[in-house]
């Protein structure tokens, strides 16, 4: 839900910022103000913004002054944090706000009773990024992890002030059919009010449908209409629609808020997607957000290039690997037609190395910790529900799920998702093959495979042979459920070439997506190929990397290697709508 009717000062730039190894800050009452000569800015990770904070994994302060006008004195007011952490505390002029576990969602604090107006108020932060078993995604050190990427820390995302009015919308959720059938939910926090809902074309100029609901006395509202005259979304022609809602009381506006919708339909049946009743074809890749010195943000200017790079190249689809990704990011996903898996921060793909097996059974068996990954992902569908682009949830990437407490812990949280969201269907991303026990716990089966890296090392014809049989195993047991292959890879190092194609140079990731590529396009019950990875990114230290995941088809600067042009000319042979 956005709005332009409310106010919004935006927190971004050079904060104050101090790191507290010893976790001394609680007990000195830093939140009433520090000492400290470091700058930082905002949004953007700490680590890559200062050489000594890059391997930095611990507690961290932030501090800013801000000026609220006298104007606003009656107003409601939030903080509202786009995404940071591991675990965020917030307080305002000495007084705490509220804290926050996760690092890839949006969360707010009502901060009005606490403001200072026509005066300055100081924001303290405390950020907290240590490693922890029980974090989503656990992590034991900096550099030994169940996931594979950097552990960044810091304020990662915007952070701005936003003010409305007392009478506020709180929620609104908005459900699409392709033939122009709309509902929709609203959660208004007020007594006595009138509704006004319009729906206009993306660039604002007409104005299609325009309603009024006079009167309303409870909280939640709920409209339903059919539009006549709308085309629907796909990936081919994006049409998107404005749907604004107003709150009246006594004639006077008091809020007004908004979001971008599309009007599509998604099943899955009989073995296939469907796009408004057309089958379809997923092509992409799995990404990360991941840059140079920004860490975990993603600049708007490198968000279009990644857009533009990945539309050049044939794909239509990508997985918000391994958790969900900015409002930014998936506005673009709406605006230029992809398909997007979404994905929590629950990446399990490394907790062998931190976990044994009883250790795992006894974490995925904890209440406590269900309880923890329902949070988020709530938050996530709670952020993310209205948007076209997302066609199904991937619950979760590579659970142990060979282990029948981890089978059941992804029936739950399965299920979980069809509770609060039942328009959508739901896949994990499996790396346990024919060994895994919750294969038939969601709608679509995805596989993530490295026979021929990391194993059948050196050999990507074996690889791809024994890939494909364990597929064909799989689609035996589940056959009517779609297969998607959501990763396959090989790195390579830019400028590293070899004749013959030997592992880590570019001509060994270009033969290896070339064969399984051509191997999996071929068969009918494959509906959906992502590449493991768009671009190079960072991950932990470790005798498997050089510094970056070296898998991407781009570098991380986002120049292309050699297979970005087998990757263009293999994915131009797949259609969209099959
Ligand atoms: C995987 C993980 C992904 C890794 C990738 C790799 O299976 O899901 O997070 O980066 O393999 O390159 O090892």
């Amino acid at each position: 839900m956005r709005s332009w009717y409310r106010q919004r000062i935006s927190l971004e730039g050079f904060w104050k910022f101090r790191l507290d190894e010893r976790d001394l800050g609680e007990k000195e009452n830093w939140y009433g103000g520090f000492e400290s000569d470091d700058v930082i800015y905002v949004p953007a990770s700490w680590n890559e913004q200062n050489p000594d904070w890059d391997q930095f994994s611990s507690i961290a302060w932030y501090e800013k002054k801000v000026f609220i006008n006298e104007e606003h004195n009656n107003k409601e007011a939030w903080i509202i944090f786009d995404g940071a952490g591991y675990f965020t505390k917030v307080w305002i002029n000495g007084s705490y706000i509220g804290s926050h576990e996760g690092s890839f969602t949006k969360f707010k604090f009502s901060i009005k009773d606490k403001l200072t107006f026509g005066d300055f108020n100081n924001i303290i932060v405390r950020i907290d990024n240590k490693p922890d078993v029980h974090n989503l995604p656990p992590a034991k050190e900096l550099n030994v992890t169940a996931f594979d990427f950097f552990n960044y820390g810091g304020i990662h995302r915007p952070v701005y002030i936003e003010l409305a009015d007392e009478c506020h919308v709180e929620d609104l959720t908005i459900h699409t059919k392709a033939n122009g059938k709309l509902r929709l939910k609203a959660e208004v926090n007020c007594n006595e009010y009138d509704l006004k809902i319009r729906l206009m074309d993306k660039e604002m100029n007409n104005l299609i449908l325009e309603d009024e609901i006079k009167g309303a006395k409870s909280r939640i509202v709920e409209y339903e209409r059919s539009v006549n005259n709308v085309k629907p979304w796909d990936p081919e022609s994006p049409n998107l629609y404005i749907l604004i809602l107003d709150v009246y009381v006594n004639h006077k506006l008091r809020d007004s808020v908004y979001e971008r919708i599309g009007f599509r339909d998604v099943e899955i049946r009989n073995g296939r997607i469907y796009l408004n009743n057309r089958p379809i074809f997923l092509k992409g890749f799995g990404r990360h957000e991941d840059f140079p010195v920004l860490g975990k943000y993603m600049y708007g200017a490198v968000l279009i290039r990644d857009f533009y790079l990945m539309k050049k190249i044939g794909a239509n689809s990508f997985r918000t690997s391994h958790y969900p990704y900015s409002d930014e990011h998936l506005d673009l996903a709406d605006e230029l037609g992809f398909l997007v898996i979404l994905e929590p921060p629950l990446c399990y793909s490394n907790i062998n190395r931190i976990l044994n097996k009883e250790e795992i059974a006894k974490l995925f068996s904890d209440e406590r910790y269900l309880e923890k990954a329902k949070s988020v992902i709530n938050e996530m569908i709670k952020q993310h529900k209205n948007r076209p682009s997302v066609i199904m949830y991937s619950v979760t990437n590579e659970p142990p799920s060979d282990i029948p407490e981890v089978a059941e812990f992804i029936r739950k949280i399965a299920e979980y998702f069809k509770v609060l969201d039942p328009t959508r269907g739901t896949t994990f991303a499996s790396h346990r093959s024919i060994n895994d026990l919750a294969l038939g716990c969601v709608d679509v089966i995805s596989l993530n495979y490295y026979h021929g890296w990391y194993t059948e090392w050196g050999e990507i014809s074996k690889g791809v042979s024994i890939m494909l049989r364990e597929i064909e195993e799989i689609h035996k047991r589940f056959p009517d459920k779609p297969i998607m292959i959501t990763e396959f890879g090989a790195d390579a190092i830019l400028g590293l070439h070899s004749d013959p194609p030997q592992m880590w140079s570019e001509e060994y990731q270009e033969e290896m997506i070339r064969s399984y590529v051509e191997t999996l396009m071929r068969r009918d019950y494959i509906v959906g190929l992502h590449i493991w990875n768009f671009a190079d990114f960072r991950s932990t230290q470790s005798p498997m990397r050089s510094i970056l995941n070296r898998k991407g088809i781009f570098t991380r600067d986002r120049q292309p290697k050699l297979s970005a042009k087998t990757v263009k000319e293999l994915y131009s042979k797949i259609k969209t709508f099959l």
